[in-house]
């Protein structure tokens, strides 16, 4: 007996999948609330791993409960290989315990076919690192981002893994000094939201052609839980859609200032986040067949 034939099988490339290792916040716009909806409105799919389960972020809330997901953790993603699942990238950001450097290492050999290993190397914000973190989660995190094909750190990561006091706006020089340092991590390396003056700019390494890049964009006075992690899941989310880095690191540029610029015009509590889900939309192609471009 002949298969029928099936004639409506479409010849078109299936979403890019990737597995996303960050924690569950509930409430407060930051992790895989934000990550989940920005990659799903992207056209990609966001296969989360939790890392630990949060009522809310850690910034600016009190009494929050805090599940640590690690012992689940190898369980979890081993169903997954057993199925034979693969995937186009593997993104890590907010870890909550030091055994998970070494998970999210093996995750990464689990699922070799993954050609783009975004590390967000999640850690603090405004010179301080967040009390979450432990000594052995900072020594972890700088083995860590050795194994990844771009990291994301903002200013106050950026000046941890290098070891050097925190640098209040920085100028153009130090900023490529910076990212030609993280780069000997062997990374393209990105760093995110360097306040200056009247402006917040992203530097932007690319290890291929060595290339160093600034990027300016006019400062809002507001800031924002999650935008990093906004940033860093637009950015991976162009990348897969076959956008250079430099166009992909513009749309994450573009896309944030967009979110917190909208956000800036209503009177909330910063704690819960910029109001992405009336932006979501700018992040929806309109024709499948033609790389991401914001509308
Ligand atoms: O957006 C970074 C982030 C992720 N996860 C948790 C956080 C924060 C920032 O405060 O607290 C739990």
């Amino acid at each position: 007996m002949t298969s029928p034939e099936i004639s409506h099988i479409n010849t078109n490339k299936v979403p890019s999948r990737v597995c996303a290792i960050h924690d569950l916040s509930g409430f407060g716009r930051c992790s895989l609330s934000v990550i989940i909806p920005v990659l799903a409105a992207m056209g990609i799919q966001p296969c989360p791993v939790p890392t630990a389960i949060l009522s809310t972020h850690t910034g600016g809330f009190n009494n929050f409960t805090f599940f640590d997901y690690t012992p689940y953790i190898r369980d979890y993603y081993s169903h997954w290989s057993s199925l034979g699942v693969k995937f186009d990238a593997i993104y890590s950001g907010f870890l909550g315990s030091a055994e998970q450097i070494n998970l999210v290492g093996d995750i990464i050999n689990t699922f070799p076919e993954a050609k783009t290993v975004l590390i967000d190397p999640v850690m603090g914000d405004d010179g301080i690192l967040y009390s979450t973190y432990t000594d052995p989660l900072k020594i972890g995190m700088k083995e860590l981002v050795k194994k990844a094909t771009i990291i994301t750190p903002n200013l106050t990561e950026a000046c941890f893994l290098l070891d050097i006091p925190y640098v209040d706006s920085p100028t153009d020089y130090e900023i490529r000094q910076m990212l030609l340092r993280l780069s000997e991590y062997g990374a393209d390396t990105v760093i995110t939201g360097i306040h200056r003056k009247n402006s917040v700019c992203t530097g932007l390494k690319e290890a291929l052609n060595g290339n160093t890049e600034i990027f300016e964009n006019e400062y809002i006075p507001k800031s924002y839980p999650g935008t990093g992690d906004i940033f860093a899941s637009v950015l991976l989310g162009s990348i897969l859609k076959g956008r250079n880095l430099i166009c992909s690191v513009e749309d994450a540029c573009d896309f944030v200032h967009d979110t917190v610029e909208y956000s800036a015009g209503f009177n909330y509590p910063l704690r819960e986040g910029v109001l992405l889900e009336p932006r979501l939309f700018r992040l929806i192609e309109d024709n499948t067949n033609n790389p991401t471009q914001l509308r």
